[in-house]
């Protein structure tokens, strides 16, 4: 069915050439933490990029991530920002309160600001959990993550036109 459709022709693709990516990672449960942003500058090195084209924020907890995420959209120099951190269920509801603000306030960060922002933050009901998906038996998703920044950052630049970032626009490389 889809083969009937005529594409737009605009697509995301895997070449980092040119991009500069911002990685907010959160420190709380940095034991988790630490082996997402290991993945996502894996995934990133894979793809071309290079330690200049890369930078890295880092906040005390994922409630913190949308503020910062959103401040580093505001300085025009990144073409994606992957949000790194993890969540784990405890007794009470903080939880809730925690894992649902950090997803809505990363949305909002991305919607308000056009630069994309991949959702690289745990919502775990136990470490077991989040150490599988940091790099055991489900991957890493910090590997995932940064795959979709780059793939999310070339769409934006095809959806502007645009070679490069306002603020990096006529600089030598
Ligand atoms: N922050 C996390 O990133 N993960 C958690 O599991 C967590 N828990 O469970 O409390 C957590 N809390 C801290 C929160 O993100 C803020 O840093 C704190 O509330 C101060 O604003």
């Amino acid at each position: 069915m889809a083969e009937n459709f005529k594409s737009s022709g605009i697509r995301g693709e895997l070449n980092t050439t040119g991009l500069h990516f911002g990685i907010v990672v959160s420190q709380f449960n940095s034991f988790i933490t630490d082996r997402l942003l290991a993945g996502a500058l894996e995934g990133l090195a894979l793809a071309g990029a290079s330690e200049k084209q890369i930078e890295i924020v880092r906040v005390p907890g994922s409630f913190e991530i949308p503020l910062a995420a959103k401040k580093l959209a505001g300085t025009g120099r990144c073409d994606s920002i992957i949000c790194i951190g993890c969540v784990l269920r405890g007794e009470t509801s903080h939880y809730d309160y925690v894992a649902s603000e950090t997803a809505r306030g990363i949305q909002l960060a991305q919607l308000d600001s056009g630069v994309p922002m991949a959702f690289c933050v745990l919502t775990c009901d136990t470490l077991e959990q989040a150490i599988d998906r940091a790099g055991l038996k489900s991957g890493n998703k910090g590997h995932e993550a940064a795959l979709g920044a780059i793939e999310m950052a070339r769409l934006a630049r095809k959806f502007s036109g645009k070679s490069a970032p306002a603020s990096r626009r006529g600089r030598k490389r």
